[in-house]
């Protein structure tokens, strides 16, 4: 009697999951990447993405996520609530498998969902064992289920806590402080993610609720799916045609959604996504859709005369310039690829975003014949300016070849060649650019110092850039390439730092620089190759004691220390500095503070380097009015 069969396997179970919960603990990055603000929101992408799946499988429409005044973010939907009944093989309710047993999402009780979200579907109870507390409540129309838990420990039984005529789910998580470094929520990243969401899911309703200091709540819903995401993308650029062009299609359970419209930039813009998750390494739903692109545009080309008999076809490249096109297809078991696994590799999809496309688009252009002659003009103006850059780019060869060093002249380089260790100062103005050649530590640091007048690479084509004084030292001291060209086993410096006075003119030459290596360098931002150097502001002097301060705020808390009476010194820039200053504050290693500029939302990216570096005015001027505080901080 004492060795019930039921009681031993029971007991066993709950052992499992204690053990399940606590590798989570011990190896959270693991589970979610990182412990940082990263992985801080990804928690909440893990909750949402449950209630997606609700709304994929048509049972839920609205979503609300709420940032409490604490930290704790609730998540609630309005679809059939967790199921409460009891979970055969476990012994428990349902809703507690979900938050107690690794790898349980959506699994329960017959087949699941048909395609489900979510980058490593670790699902909920992940979050429940990095979170002090999460509460869940299961609203089934009748009563209201709850449940809480504590580092992913069962506190309670479920229990009823009264009764309701709703149905949904809802949950409030505390990240746990002894787990993450990093506690408090950012609305806008929060807010980027869900947009996104939104956009990929016709029809939902998503809110994002701030409740903390002043409050604020953000509603989003687009009834064009990934055409108003398109829209969303061009917004500030001047379009080409009007309306965004729209294709879907399902064959052997994979579903097909391509959007896409041209605008008059220079900038290929596609974004892919499977089951909701950006894949920004491609795969095979992007060569399947860049194929059909090129065939159909040429076909089209060839069959009115558009291209002449003797005209070579148009590249990929060409049809692709100025476009701005979501695919997002929707499958049941992807295989994720590539160095960061954001790669589709399932061949079967190829053919069938290809055919899609084929038989959809050449349609769309005999219908749409002013479209068509639009988008062609467009590729064949492309083609014409490549054939002008592959010129140019032969000229250079040629003259580097001649010349004895292709290095820029004013280029002072390290002696160190192994890029893993090296580094390259990119400085603008002469006098700061000599003072960070003497203070340098030539084993290892290149400086560059910048002169001549910097092309705006947002209006540019290639071949400007190959022809611009100011930018072709940076390319070839960096000596990977620019464009399709650029190979960045080739790069010359591990890490390349931009490094311009903390004022507006500095301001200024960041943005250009980093708007050029994001338009025709994008790996080296990708791989995090880019740093921005951050000078001090201040140097407080008392007696023999030097210190420097990096903020307004960092200066208050030094005169604090110091006492009030200590001298204080503002650099007004670089050039103010000695080499000796030069080099403890802003360039050793040992001493220094770098940043990193990461590309986190390619959507935003985009957003903030067409706003602050294209033609359209207005657009501008919010921007900066709304975000002015960020692009003081960030340059940007
Ligand atoms: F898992 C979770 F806790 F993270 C979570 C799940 C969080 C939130 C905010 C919502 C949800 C959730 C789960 N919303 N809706 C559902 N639906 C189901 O779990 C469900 C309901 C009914 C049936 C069924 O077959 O009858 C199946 C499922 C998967």
């Amino acid at each position: 009697m004492a060795n019930n069969k039921e009681n031993t396997h029971y007991d066993e179970t709950q052992i499992q999951v204690l053990e399940g919960m606590e590798a989570v603990r011990k190896r959270p990055g693991m589970y979610i990447g990182s412990t940082g603000s990263r992985g801080l929101h990804h928690l909440v992408y893990e909750i949402v993405d449950n209630s997606i799946d609700e709304a994929m499988a048509g049972f839920c429409e609205n979503i609300i996520i709420t940032i409490n005044e604490d930290n704790s973010v609730t998540v609630e939907d309005d679809g059939r609530g967790i199921p409460v009944g009891i979970q055969p093989k476990m012994g428990i309710p349902a809703v507690e498998v979900v938050f107690t047993v690794l790898h349980a999402g959506g699994k329960f009780g017959g087949e699941g969902y048909k395609v489900s979200g979510g980058l490593h579907g670790v699902g909920a109870s992940v979050v429940n064992a990095l979170s002090e507390w999460l509460e869940v409540e299961v609203y089934d129309g009748e009563n209201i289920y709850m449940q809480r838990y504590e580092r992913g420990k069962t506190i309670h039984p479920l229990k009823i806590i009264g009764t309701t005529n709703k149905r949904g789910t809802k949950v409030t998580f505390k990240p746990d402080y002894q787990i993450f470094e990093e506690l408090t929520f950012d609305f806008n990243v929060l807010l980027n993610r869900l947009r996104e969401l939104t956009f990929l899911n016709a029809g939902i309703r998503i809110v994002l609720r701030d409740k903390r200091g002043e409050g604020k709540e953000k509603e989003l819903k687009y009834e064009g799916g990934i055409k108003s995401f398109v829209s969303y993308i061009n917004k500030t650029k001047e379009t080409l045609h009007p309306e965004v062009i729209y294709f879907q299609s399902e064959k052997d359970e994979v579903q097909v959604e391509i959007a896409m419209q041209y605008n008059d930039s220079y900038v290929e813009n596609i974004l892919s996504f499977v089951n909701n998750i950006r894949t920004s390494e491609g795969g095979t739903h992007e060569t399947g859709f860049k194929a059909a692109l090129t065939k159909v545009l040429n076909d089209y080309a060839r069959k009115y005369n558009i291209l002449k008999e003797n005209d070579k076809n148009l590249s990929g490249e060409d049809v692709r310039e100025g476009l701005t096109a979501i695919i997002s297809v929707k499958i049941k078991n992807p295989q994720f690829e590539g160095q960061t696994k954001t790669k589709l590799g399932n061949s079967e999809v190829r053919g069938i975003v290809e055919a899609c496309m084929n038989d959809k688009l050449s349609a769309f252009l005999e219908e749409n014949p002013s479209v068509a002659r639009i988008i062609l003009e467009k590729s064949l103006t492309a083609a014409r300016a490549r054939e002008a850059a592959r010129k140019a780019r032969e000229l250079t060869r040629r003259k580097s070849a001649l010349e004895t060093t292709s290095l820029p002249g004013k280029l002072a380089d390290c002696s160190e060649r192994n890029p893993e260790y090296t580094e390259i100062y990119i400085v603008e103005g002469d006098s700061a650019g000599g003072s960070a050649k003497q203070g340098r530590d030539r084993r290892f640091q290149a400086i560059l110092p910048l002169w001549g007048k910097m092309l705006n690479v947002e209006k540019s084509r290639i071949d400007k850039v190959y022809g611009n004084d100011k930018l072709m030292p940076v390319i070839t001291a960096l000596g990977a390439g620019i464009g399709d060209d650029f190979d960045i086993s080739k790069l010359r410096y591990g890490k390349v730092i931009i490094m311009a006075d903390a004022d507006v003119d500095g301001s200024h030459i960041r943005t250009l620089l980093l708007t050029f290596f994001f338009r025709f360098m994008k790996p080296l931002i990708e791989n995090g190759r880019v740093y921005i150097a951050q000078p001090p502001l201040y140097k407080i002097t008392k007696g023999k004691d030097e210190r420097y301060a990096y903020s307004d705020k960092e200066l208050e808390k030094i005169l604090k220390e110091m006492g009030k009476d200590a001298e204080v010194q503002r650099f007004k820039g670089l050039g103010e500095m000695n080499p000796t200053q030069l080099w403890e504050t802003t360039m050793n290693p040992e001493t220094r503070t770098i940043l990193k500029v990461e590309l986190e939302d390619a959507v935003a990216a985009d957003e903030i380097f067409t706003i602050l570096m294209g033609d359209k005015v207005e657009p501008r001027r919010e921007f900066i009015q709304a975000h002015a505080k960020m692009v003081s901080n960030l340059d940007i």
